[in-house]
C-alpha cells in the first residue's frame, strides 16, 4: 500500500525555492510524485498515465506483460533518441537572434532583407568545430564553423561560412579524404578532435594547396577565447544581383564587434580538462545576462576587371581578398538574443544548406561551393530522416510556403485542395500555387562555355604567395604561437618523413618559419619542396589578419576571477567590482571551498572552489586573500598553479599586500602587469586589462 513520506528530519536546510510535490512512497519504497496542477504525464499518444515508476507485471514479483503500452511506448522512443551526428562539425552551439539592416543596397541586390534600412530577419547561428565528435572539448585546435540562417521573407538564406577566410581544399571531391584524414585513425579511434597526428600532416603535406589554411589552424585563430571573440567569413565567392539582373561577385565577412581574443595553447589543453564546455557555456552566459553578442556584417563587392587584377583566382576558395585593397563595407549587423529552450530540437536538428539562397544573391563557380550545394542537401536525409525536414520548426521558413510537394516520412503540412500537380485547371482553393517570372528566383545570366573535363585551373597554382603574406603579417608574438602551433602538431607526428615534407612545403612558405619550426623539432631543415609557381614574398602586409593589430581595445564581456577568503576586506572588492562593472567586465569569486566566505558579519557565497577553477577559466585575476587567508592558500597546489600559471599565460595579475606570500609561493616576480592594489587602484588594473595580456612578460613556453 501507499505509504505516507516520512517527513525530513534535516534542520536549518536552504529555503525550498521550487512548492514540494506531492510525493508518496510506493509499496518498495519508490518515490511516486503526483501532478502539481494539471500537467497529468501522458503516453506519446496522449493516454493519461497512472504509475510512472511500475511497468505492468503479472504479480508483484512476476514477468512484465508484453500488453503495457505505456512501457513500449517510452522505451520506443528512447531506443531512438539518438540520430546520427554531423559527419563534421558535430559539436556545435546555437542560439537565436536578429540581422538589422544598416543600409540599404538595392543598386547591388534585390534581396528583400536589403531593401529598407532598420529591415530586421530573424536568424539563428550554430557556432561548432569541425573535427571532433558530438561529445569533444570545445578548446580544440581546429577552425570554427560560422552557420547563420537568415529567415527572409523570401524564403531563408543559409551563409555556412566559418571562422576563417579560406579552406584546406579547391575541389569538393577531395572533403572527404580531408575529413577522414583528420578524424580519429580508422584503425585505432584515436585522436579525438586533434589534427595533431599522422594522416592529417600526411594529406596536409602532399596536398599544397592547404598550406595557406594550415597558417592559419596553427594561429591563434583556431583557438579562440570566446566564441563571441572571433570574426566569420562565408570563404566562397558569392554574387549579388540587382533587380535589372547585374551581378557582381561579393565576399561576406561576419566583424566582431566584442573584438577579437584567442587563448594560449597550454591555456587551451587545460580548458579541455577544467570545462570542456567552456565555449558553450560562456556563449550560454552572456546572452541570457544580456550581454548580447553582435557582428557587424560586411561585404566586399567587385566586378570581373577588379578580379582581373590578381595573380590568383576569385573563384578559389583557398585565397583571400586583403581588406587594405578592398574594404568591408558594413551592410547589416546581428544580434544573439535568445539561448536555444531544448538543445535536440534547434541545435541538433537545425540544417543549414549552402544552396538556401534567396532572389537577389547566386553562387559564383567556386568548385567548393558548387559540390558543397548537393552536400548539404544530401546529409539532412541521413541526419534528419526526411524529406520533410523544412516542417521542424528551426528550419521552417518564416514566409508563406506553397507547393506540389507531397507526403514522405513524417509529414506535417495536411495540404489541402484538389489539385496536388500543375498546370491544372481548377480554380480558387483547389487550384494551388504558381511560379512568377517576376518575384521569384531568377539566377544572374552569366555565359557559361568550355570543353567538359576533369581539371584544376592554372589560376589556382598559387598555393604559397598568401601564405607568405599571412605569416608576414603577424605581430612577433603571433609569429612565435604559429611556430608552436606547428611544432606541437609535427612532434606529435610519429613517421618522420612527413614532418619532413610538411616542413619542405614551409620553406615556400617563408625560410624563416620553417627554420623555426625546424629547430623546434630538433630536425634539419629539408631543400624547399617543388612549388608550381614560383612563391612570392613580396604580396604587401595586410594587418587586418593579425588579430592582435586589428583588435579593438576593450575589456567589455571579460572575466575577472578574484580569489577570496575569510576576512577579505570587502572595500577593496566592492572597488574592484566597481572598476570592472564600469568597464563591462563580470567578476566571479573563486573561495577555498565552494562554501562561500566570511566577510565580516556576512556569509557571502562563492562562485568556485579554486581547487575546480584553475585561473585559465578567466581573463585576469585578482588575489584578495586575508593574510591569514594568503597563508593558508600558499601551502595549496591548486592556489600556487592559479597563480603561476595566471603569471605564465602573460596575464594582468592585480593583488592586496596581504596576498604576497601566495604571490611568492607561485615563484612571481612583479612586473608592469602585476598591480599592488596597495599602491594602484582598481581602475588602473581594469584599464590596463584592455590590452588583454601583458605581452611583454618573456614567457618561454
Ligand atoms: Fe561543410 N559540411 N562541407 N564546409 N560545413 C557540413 O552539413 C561539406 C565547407 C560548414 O552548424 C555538413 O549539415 C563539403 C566549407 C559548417 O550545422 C556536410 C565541403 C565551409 C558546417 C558538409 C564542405 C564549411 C558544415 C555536415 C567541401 C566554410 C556546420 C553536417 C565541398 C565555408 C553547419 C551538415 C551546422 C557542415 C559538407 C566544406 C562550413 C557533410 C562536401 C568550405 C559551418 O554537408
Amino acid at each position: 500500500m501507499p505509504q505516507t513520506p516520512k517527513k525530513s528530519t534535516a534542520k536549518g536546510t536552504a529555503k525550498r525555492e521550487v512548492p514540494a510535490p506531492r510525493d508518496r512512497a510506493g509499496n518498495g519504497g519508490e518515490t511516486h510524485q503526483l501532478p502539481v496542477g494539471d500537467e497529468v504525464m501522458t503516453t506519446a499518444q496522449g493516454a493519461p498515465l497512472s504509475d510512472g515508476q511500475n511497468s505492468l507485471r503479472a504479480g508483484d514479483r512476476g514477468p512484465t506483460l508484453l500488453e503495457d503500452f505505456a512501457l513500449r511506448d517510452k522505451i520506443f522512443h528512447f531506443d531512438h533518441e539518438r540520430i546520427p551526428e554531423r559527419v563534421v562539425h558535430a559539436r556545435g552551439v546555437g542560439a537565436h537572434g536578429y540581422l538589422e539592416t544598416l543600409e540599404a543596397i538595392p543598386e547591388l541586390t534585390r534581396a528583400a532583407l536589403f531593401q529598407e534600412k532598420g529591415t530586421r530577419t530573424e536568424a539563428f547561428v550554430r557556432f561548432s568545430t569541425v573535427a571532433g565528435n558530438l561529445g569533444s572539448a570545445d578548446l580544440a585546435r581546429d577552425v570554427r564553423g560560422f552557420a547563420v540562417k537568415l529567415y527572409t521573407s523570401e524564403g531563408n538564406w543559409d551563409l555556412v561560412g566559418n571562422n576563417i577566410p579560406v579552406f584546406f581544399i579547391q575541389d569538393a571531391t577531395k572533403f572527404p579524404d580531408l575529413v577522414h584524414s583528420v578524424k580519429e585513425e580508422q584503425d585505432r579511434g584515436w585522436p579525438q578532435a586533434a589534427s595533431a597526428h599522422d594522416t592529417f600532416w600526411d594529406f596536409i603535406s602532399l596536398m599544397p594547396e592547404a598550406t595557406h589554411m594550415v597558417m592559419w589552424t596553427m594561429s591563434d585563430r583556431a583557438i579562440p577565447r570566446s566564441l563571441r571573440f572571433m570574426e566569420g567569413f562565408g570563404v566562397h565567392s558569392f554574387r549579388l544581383v540587382n533587380a535589372a539582373g547585374e551581378s557582381r561577385f561579393v565576399k561576406f565577412h561576419w566583424k566582431p564587434r566584442q573584438g577579437m581574443q584567442s587563448v594560449l595553447w597550454d591555456e587551451a589543453v587545460k580548458i579541455n580538462g577544467a570545462d570542456p564546455d567552456f565555449h558553450r557555456r560562456d556563449l550560454h552566459a552572456a546572452i541570457t545576462k544580456g550581454d548580447l553578442p553582435q557582428w557587424d556584417l560586411g561585404i566586399q563587392v567587385f566586378d570581373d576587371a577588379f578580379a582581373d587584377q590578381f595573380d590568383f583566382d576569385i573563384l578559389d576558395p583557398t585565397k583571400l581578398i586583403p581588406e587594405e585593397i578592398l574594404p568591408v563595407r558594413v551592410i547589416a549587423r546581428l544580434t544573439m538574443d535568445r539561448v536555444v529552450d531544448n538543445i535536440f530540437a534547434e541545435t541538433e536538428q537545425v540544417a543549414f544548406c549552402t544552396q538556401n539562397i534567396v532572389p537577389g544573391i547566386d553562387f559564383s563557380n567556386d568548385p567548393l561551393l558548387q559540390g558543397r550545394n548537393f552536400s548539404y542537401l544530401d546529409t539532412q536525409l541521413s541526419r534528419l530522416g526526411s524529406t520533410n525536414f523544412t516542417h521542424i520548426p528551426v528550419n521552417a521558413p518564416r514566409c508563406p510556403v506553397a507547393h506540389f510537394q507531397r507526403d514522405g516520412h513524417m509529414q506535417t503540412m495536411p495540404q489541402t485542395g484538389r489539385a496536388n500537380y500543375e498546370p491544372n485547371s481548377f480554380t480558387g482553393a483547389d487550384r494551388g500555387p504558381r511560379a512568377d517570372p517576376d518575384s521569384g528566383f531568377v539566377s544572374a545570366p552569366v555565359p557559361e562555355s568550355g570543353d567538359k573535363r576533369r581539371i584544376r585551373a592554372e589560376s589556382f597554382a598559387d598555393h604559397y604567395s598568401q601564405a607568405n603574406q599571412f605569416w608576414r603579417s603577424q605581430t612577433p608574438v603571433e609569429q612565435e604561437h604559429i611556430v608552436g602551433g606547428f611544432a606541437f602538431e609535427l612532434g606529435k607526428c610519429e613517421i618522420e618523413g612527413i614532418r619532413t615534407r610538411m616542413l619542405a612545403n614551409l620553406v615556400n612558405v617563408d625560410p624563416d618559419l620553417a627554420t623555426r619550426v625546424a629547430t623546434k623539432l630538433g630536425m634539419d631543415l629539408p631543400e624547399a619542396s617543388e612549388s608550381a609557381v614560383p612563391p612570392r614574398h613580396d604580396l604587401p602586409e595586410s594587418p587586418a589578419l593579425s588579430i592582435l593589430k586589428s583588435t579593438p581595445q576593450t575589456f567589455a564581456g571579460r572575466k575577472i576571477g578574484v580569489v577570496v577568503t575569510d576576512g577579505t576586506p570587502t572595500e577593496s572588492l566592492a572597488g574592484l567590482r566597481k572598476a570592472a562593472e564600469a568597464a563591462g567586465a563580470t567578476v566571479e569569486l573563486i573561495g577555498p571551498t565552494a562554501g562561500g566566505v566570511q566577510l565580516g558579519r556576512r556569509k557571502v557565497p562563492v562562485d568556485h572552489a579554486i581547487a575546480g577553477a584553475p585561473s585559465v577559466l578567466f581573463d585576469a585575476v585578482a588575489l584578495l586573500p586575508s593574510a591569514d587567508g594568503a597563508a593558508e592558500l600558499a601551502k595549496r597546489k591548486c592556489a600556487k598553479d592559479f597563480v603561476a600559471d595566471a603569471f605564465g599565460h602573460q596575464k594582468f595579475v592585480a593583488h592586496s599586500s596581504d596576498a604576497q606570500p601566495l604571490l611568492t609561493a607561485a615563484g612571481v616576480e612583479a612586473d608592469g602587469g602585476v598591480f599592488d592594489l596597495g599602491d594602484r587602484s582598481a581602475d588602473e588594473f581594469v584599464d590596463a586589462c584592455t590590452a588583454l595580456r601583458f605581452w611583454e612578460r618573456d614567457v618561454q613556453p
